[in-house]
C-alpha cells in the first residue's frame, strides 16, 4: 500500500463493521472488511445492548482485518450518542441499556425539577430529550445501581477499555450525554451534584485523537491477534466522525448526517445557546477540536427501516423506492418527529392513525407508505435545514447528505426540491471515514485542522449532485418531447 492503513469498528444501529481505510496525504479508501449484526434485546421489560456479542464480533472482525492487511497502525471504536454502562472494578454491572428504552420517560419530570430543561440546555448546550445519558443514569438510581457502581463509560469508551485497560471518556461522545459543560468541554460537577449523580463515576475527558495505547497483550492473544494494535479515541460519536469526512465548502452549507438519526447542523467555532436557539430545538454537540456541531437532531431514516423490518421486506428497500418515485408525490405529509415514531413497533399504523388524528386520508398500500414516510422526511429534514440556516444568520446555499440516507436518491432529490438548494449526497461512509482520519493524524500520516482532513474526502470523493426541481424538468422535458 501506498499510505498508511488503519481500522474503524462503527457500531451502527442495526449492524456493526469493520474497515479498513488507506490513508495518505491526499486521499483516503475503505474497505469494509466484516459486517455483524447489532440488535438490541429485550429481555425483563429492558431493551438491551447485546455487548459481548457485539465485542466477540467486533474482535474476530480485527483480527480477520489485521491478517488480511498488515500493518494497521491503530484502532478505534465509534457508536451512537448516550449511551452508558455502569461499572465496578473491571467489570460492567449488567447489560447497558439502549436509548430507545422508555425507562427514562418516568424520571423526566422529576429531573426538571431539580435543573428546569432551559438551564439542561443552557449548561451543557445539550436539547433535553429523554435519550439523553443524565436520565438513563438517574433512571438507575432506584434500582440501586448508580449506588453499586464505581464508574460509567460511554460505550466506545467501554470498548477502548477492554483493549487496553484505559478509562476515558472521550469528548464528542461525552458530549451527548446532557452532563459535559458547553463551555469548558469537562464533566458539569454543578449540574452533577444537582441531580445526584457522583461526579466521580466518570473518566477524565480526553479529546478526539488521544492515542490510549496499545491494545494489552493478554487480550490480543485472546482475540487472535498476532501483533498488537495501538488504541486511538477517536471521534466516538458516530455523528461527529460523521462530519469530519463531510466534503461541506467554507460557508453556506448545512451537513444532513443521515442514518437512522437525522442531524442537521452545521460546524462552529462557538455554542448556539440562548433561549430563541433552546425554543428551536437546537443542540450544541462537540466536533473535532475545538468545533461544536450546532444541530438539530430529528428523524432519520428510522421510520422507513423499521417499517421494512415489520413487513419483513428490508431486502426489498430498492425495488419499493423505484415504485415510491414512480408513484409521484401525491402522498400524505406527516410529522416525523411525533414521538409515537421513536418506539421500535408497527410503524404504518402510527402513520395511519397520526393522519386521521389530522384529517388527512392515510397512504394505502405498500409503495404510498414507502412515499409518505420519505415525502414527510424530506420535507422536515429540509426545513430544519433552513431553520439552522436562520439561527445561525447564515443562508444556506447547499446541502450536505453524508450516511446511509445519501444512498437513497429519492430522498436526497425530494430534500432538494424541498429545500430549494441543490443536495450534495455522499460519502455514505462518513462516520468510518472520519474515524480514520482522526486516526491518521494521530499516527502522524496527515496534519492540520478537521478543515485539512475534510479536504481530504473532498479530493477524494466526489458527492452525486441533485439540483431543485431536476425531476420535474426531466418529467416536463418528457412531456415537452412527446407534445412535439
Ligand atoms: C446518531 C446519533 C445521534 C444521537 C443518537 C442517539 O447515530 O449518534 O447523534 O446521539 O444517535
Amino acid at each position: 500500500p501506498r499510505g498508511d492503513l488503519f481500522a474503524a469498528i462503527d457500531l451502527g444501529a442495526t449492524s456493526g463493521r469493520v474497515i479498513v481505510g488507506e490513508v495518505d496525504g491526499e486521499r483516503i479508501t475503505a474497505t469494509e472488511c466484516s459486517r455483524f449484526e447489532n440488535r438490541p434485546v429485550r429481555v425483563g421489560g429492558l431493551l438491551q445492548w447485546d455487548v459481548l456479542s457485539l465485542w466477540a464480533d467486533a474482535t474476530a472482525g480485527l483480527a480477520r482485518a489485521a491478517a488480511e492487511n498488515p500493518g494497521i497502525r491503530s484502532v478505534a471504536v465509534d457508536t451512537w450518542g448516550v449511551d452508558v454502562a455502569l461499572t465496578r472494578g473491571e467489570r460492567l454491572l449488567g447489560n447497558p441499556v439502549h436509548y430507545r428504552d422508555t425507562r427514562t420517560d418516568a424520571v423526566i419530570e422529576q429531573v426538571h425539577a431539580l435543573v428546569p430543561p432551559e438551564e439542561l440546555f443552557s449548561r451543557a448546550g445539550v436539547q433535553p430529550a429523554s435519550i439523553n445519558t443524565i436520565y438513563q443514569l438517574v433512571a438507575e438510581q432506584s434500582g440501586g445501581l448508580i449506588d453499586a457502581a464505581d464508574g460509567a463509560l460511554l460505550m466506545p469508551d467501554v470498548f477502548s477499555y477492554w483493549f487496553t485497560g484505559e478509562r476515558i471518556a472521550e469528548r464528542t461522545m461525552a458530549s451527548t450525554t446532557g452532563l459535559l459543560s458547553a463551555e469548558t468541554g469537562d464533566w458539569d460537577r454543578g449540574l452533577l451534584e444537582k441531580v445526584s449523580i457522583p461526579a466521580d463515576l466518570f473518566a477524565r475527558v480526553v479529546p478526539a485523537g488521544t492515542r490510549l495505547g496499545p491494545i494489552r497483550d493478554d487480550v490480543a492473544a485472546d482475540i487472535g491477534l498476532a501483533s498488537s494494535i495501538d488504541v486511538v479515541a477517536t471521534a466516538a460519536h458516530d455523528t461527529a466522525a460523521a462530519a469530519v469526512a463531510t466534503p461541506l465548502p467554507s460557508r453556506g452549507g448545512v451537513f444532513v448526517s443521515c442514518g437512522t438519526w437525522g442531524l442537521i447542523g452545521v460546524e462552529r467555532d462557538r455554542p448556539l445557546l440562548g433561549a430563541a436557539a433552546f425554543a428551536a430545538g437546537v443542540t450544541n454537540e462537540r466536533g473535532l477540536d475545538d468545533r461544536y456541531l450546532v444541530m438539530r437532531n430529528g428523524m432519520g431514516l428510522w421510520i422507513l427501516s423499521e417499517t421494512l423490518r415489520g413487513w419483513d421486506a428490508t431486502d426489498e428497500l430498492t425495488e419499493l423506492l423505484a415504485r415510491a418515485t414512480a408513484l409521484g408525490d401525491a402522498v400524505p405529509v406527516f410529522d416525523v418527529e411525533d414521538p409515537r415514531f421513536q418506539i421500535p413497533g408497527d410503524m404504518p399504523a402510527r402513520i395511519a392513525a397520526w393522519c386521521e388524528e389530522h384529517g388527512v386520508a392515510p397512504p394505502q398500500g405498500r409503495v404510498a407508505i414507502v412515499r409518505s414516510i420519505i415525502e414527510s422526511l424530506a420535507h422536515a429534514l429540509a426545513a430544519s435545514a433552513h431553520e439552522i440556516g436562520r439561527l445561525t444568520d447564515e443562508p444556506v446555499t447547499q446541502i450536505n447528505i453524508v450516511g446511509g440516507g445519501s444512498r437513497n436518491e429519492l430522498l436526497c432529490a425530494r430534500v432538494a426540491d424541498h429545500a430549494g438548494v441543490p443536495v450534495y449526497a455522499g460519502p455514505n461512509e462518513a462516520t468510518a471515514l472520519g474515524s480514520l482520519l482522526v486516526q491518521a493524524r494521530t499516527a502522524g500520516t496527515v496534519n492540520g485542522t478537521v478543515d485539512d482532513l475534510r479536504a481530504i474526502v473532498t479530493r477524494t470523493i466526489a458527492p452525486r449532485q441533485h439540483l431543485p426541481g431536476a425531476r420535474h424538468d426531466d418529467a416536463r422535458s418528457r412531456a415537452e418531447r412527446s407534445a412535439r
